[in-house]
């Protein structure tokens, strides 16, 4: 047998008709990076393909939706279908979810190279080089029973198979693994294995969405040796990576330093990723006293405005989307020395936050089958000093003489 190697590019999800989402401040700069990036993402897959000189690529689904993105997008995904023809580089595209053949713009026409895998049909291709058959690459149309379509494996020759898939199958991969040398699979946005008895990977989505899509992103190099050895490399593709980032405010903080701590917060991100391009949202975990006084003023908008403001002499460019706080409970040292029945209450609030192991006092005071309902529902926080820090905040608006 042969020891040739066959390597392609695995990658599915770029979603062109999505633009980047889901943060709460948005700099007039960054608009037209939202709007492109997962088209540039696209851009970088297509780029590692020839600079990797790969045998072919495989697209896993969900690639595009032309009715939402329009055809001058669907254009310019040709546009790099051309490059791969130019490079002579084969892609198989299977549809997934969105990017079903009939959406695909009758005006824009795929060059050569492009083989479709579609809905409703299971679809074998063998690639070859130099007149020998090198892999089978078989195509699990939506809608088609995985069973059906490895029916497709030809049973007399001993050619590796990759299959390409996309949806949420783990479970048929996993109890099917040994058919296949390699599974393409598409449909999660996060590069994922499966655990199987062959090699199996969801490519990811070559460029993260929202903050809910962090950290990094891209396409699978895989490489197959005809003995069966699979090695499988993740190269990253986003050209904007969203981050969250959690931080301690200290109780001492004033209302200038959050600018300060952001900004040296900044340089070490700046030292961690220094070619890359971040889109950070702040986490803060700080006294719910700086929560409502720095959320009632503008110092939070202000810090933000002022660290965006700084962009030209900083590379690579971190950019500030936002900050959430998940207060502490805390007091002031006054607010704690008085004779007043807010004291009183703080300190209270304090001996359950210092002794985990004290049971909270409404556990104790409610009847049985009222535990069972309303203790159930404060259950739901999860974490006892949150719940006690709102607790405490209640408290104090509640102790507080309202000033005139
Ligand atoms: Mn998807």
């Amino acid at each position: 047998m042969s020891s040739e190697i066959v390597r392609f590019v695995h990658t599915a999800d770029f979603h062109l008709e999505v633009p980047l989402f889901g943060v709460a401040y948005l700099p007039t700069e960054l608009r037209s990076l939202f709007r492109s990036a997962a088209q540039q993402a696209a851009r970088r897959v297509f780029d590692v393909a020839i600079e990797e000189k790969v045998d072919f690529v495989i697209l896993a689904g969900d690639i595009i939706q032309p009715s939402s993105s329009g055809v001058a997008a669907a254009a310019r995904l040709r546009e790099q279908f051309e490059r791969l023809d130019e490079a002579g580089i084969p892609i198989y595209w299977l549809s997934g979810r969105v990017d079903e053949k009939g959406r695909w713009p009758k005006s824009v026409l795929l060059p050569e190279n492009v083989h479709r895998f579609v809905a409703g049909q299971a679809d074998i291709v063998t690639y070859s080089i130099d007149g020998n058959e090198v892999v089978h690459i078989i195509g699990v149309g939506h809608g088609i029973e995985l069973d059906d379509a490895l029916e497709l494996v030809p049973d007399d020759d001993e050619i590796p198979v990759i299959v390409v898939a996309h949806g949420r199958i783990s479970k048929q991969v996993r109890s099917q693994a040994e058919q296949a040398t390699y599974w393409a699979l598409g449909g999660k946005h996060r590069a994922t294995p499966i655990e199987c008895d062959s090699t199996a990977w969801y490519a990811g989505t070559n460029q993260g969405r929202s903050p809910r899509e962090g950290d990094s992103h891209g396409c699978l190099v895989v490489e197959l040796t005809l003995d069966g050895s699979v090695q499988v490399e993740k190269v990253p593709t986003d050209v904007a990576r969203f981050r969250q980032e959690h931080f301690f405010v200290p109780p001492e903080a004033g209302q200038n330093d959050l600018r300060k701590l952001l900004t040296e917060r900044e340089r070490e991100l700046a030292r961690r990723f220094p070619d890359q391009s971040l889109l950070v949202t702040w986490e803060l975990e700080g006294p719910n006293r700086l929560a409502r006084q720095w959320s009632q003023s503008e110092v939070v908008q202000d810090a933000l405005d002022s660290l965006n403001g700084n962009k030209k002499a900083n590379k690579p460019n971190i950019w500030h989307l936002g900050i959430e706080w998940s207060p502490t409970f805390d007091w002031t040292k006054e607010e704690g020395e008085q004779e007043t029945l807010l004291a009183e209450f703080i300190h209270m609030v304090a001996l359950y936050d210092q002794d985990e192991s004290l049971p909270l006092p409404w556990e104790t005071l409610l009847k049985e089958e009222q535990q069972t309902t309303i203790a159930g529902l404060l259950v739901e926080v999860d974490n006892r000093s949150e719940l006690l820090s709102q607790v405490a905040e209640l408290g104090r608006q509640l102790l507080t003489p309202e000033t005139p």
